[in-house]
């Protein structure tokens, strides 16, 4: 009889996920921990039947031609796909399944944080106690931006962009959002829609980026639009540093156009634009928005329901990727 199908994980995962990884599967984890290249990953996968990857692993039309004919599926431990070439591996007949829903409120948290951190000044304040320059409190010191009652434009408002209106209610912050299509109003709430997201810069005294990296989203935020945000404007993004033009962002953070951002992800991550490192008015964290315990254990288990479905029952997987 045939043994378990065969799943090479280009990472390590949380216990519980490499666990049930290895009670269903024959497993093999990267032993490197860190990305297999394309000709690397390729001689890898050779008499495996999925590749579980993360976010970030270029899965690119290049590396997906070379794989082995044993490959029939890429399950990734992320939401975000676009580093997955959806359209060659449908050419293969390989399936892709993705992570959604169960990283939604940690994301959504860390987009809050990323807006209060760059709003409350936080990384400057942290700093200054760290490096004993706390010499006290003036009525001056560390003054940042209000948030209640404040405007937040969200670009993209899928399912974090919906729960980080949720959050941003709490601030009684006014939600204006930029999306494909219209939300219905139950899902809406009174948060004002702009069919054409250039319209809504203007109205922004927040600007937080939910959207997917997409050909249409690649540096959308560039310093034209950046110039249309009011001026002492915040700008947040917890989706993919690409959307954003860096060197436009750095130079507006520079002028003091904008106050401040708050950014969890970087184009080239790990390796950031240099202009970011000197930015006082940056609040920088290193791509946590889905960094909880519970959070990566579900994305473990739900990249295991797609592996399952499809490899152990032949069934579609729950959680299928089309190309677009
Ligand atoms: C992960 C992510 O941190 O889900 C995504 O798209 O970017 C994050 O949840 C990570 O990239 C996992 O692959």
């Amino acid at each position: 009889s045939k043994g378990k199908p065969r799943v090479l994980a280009t990472r390590h995962f949380p216990p519980d996920v490499e666990a049930r990884l290895a009670a269903n599967f024959d497993a093999q984890l990267n032993p490197e921990d860190r990305l297999y290249d394309g000709p690397a990953l390729a001689r890898a996968a050779d008499g495996f039947d999925a590749i579980m990857c993360a976010a970030g692993d270029a899965l690119n039309a290049a590396t997906i031609a070379t794989l082995p004919a044993s490959v029939r599926m890429i399950a990734t431990f992320s939401v975000g796909y676009e580093h997955v070439d959806v359209a060659a591996a449908a050419k293969r007949n390989i399936v892709v399944s993705n992570t959604p829903d169960v990283l939604t409120d940690a994301t959504a948290d860390i987009t809050l944080l990323c807006l209060l951190g760059a709003a409350r000044r936080a990384h400057e304040g942290a700093s200054m106690l760290r490096a004993h320059k706390w010499v006290g409190w003036t009525p001056t010191q560390l003054m940042g931006t209000h948030v209640t009652g404040k405007r937040l434009g969200i670009l993209g408002m899928g399912r974090i962009g919906q729960a980080t209106a949720d959050r941003a209610r709490a601030f009684r912050m006014q939600i204006h959002y930029s999306n494909r299509s219209r939300l219905a109003p139950d899902l809406e709430k009174g948060a004002v829609f702009h069919a054409n997201a250039d319209d809504m810069l203007p109205h922004c005294d927040f600007l937080s980026i939910n959207a997917p990296m997409t050909p249409a989203t690649a540096k959308w935020v560039n310093a034209e639009r950046i110039a249309k945000l009011p001026k002492g404007a915040i700008v947040v993004n917890t989706a993919r540093g690409g959307v954003v033009d860096d060197e436009a962002l750095i130079a507006a953070l520079r002028s003091g156009h904008l106050a401040s951002a708050g950014l969890d992800v970087f184009d080239g991550e790990p390796r950031i634009h240099q202009g970011y490192y000197d930015l006082e008015n940056a609040f920088l964290l290193p791509h946590m928005g889905s960094a909880t315990v519970e959070t990566r254990n579900a994305m473990g288990f739900k990249a295991l329901d797609n592996l399952e479905a499809f490899l152990l029952r032949g069934q579609s997987p729950p959680d299928l990727v089309k190309a677009s």
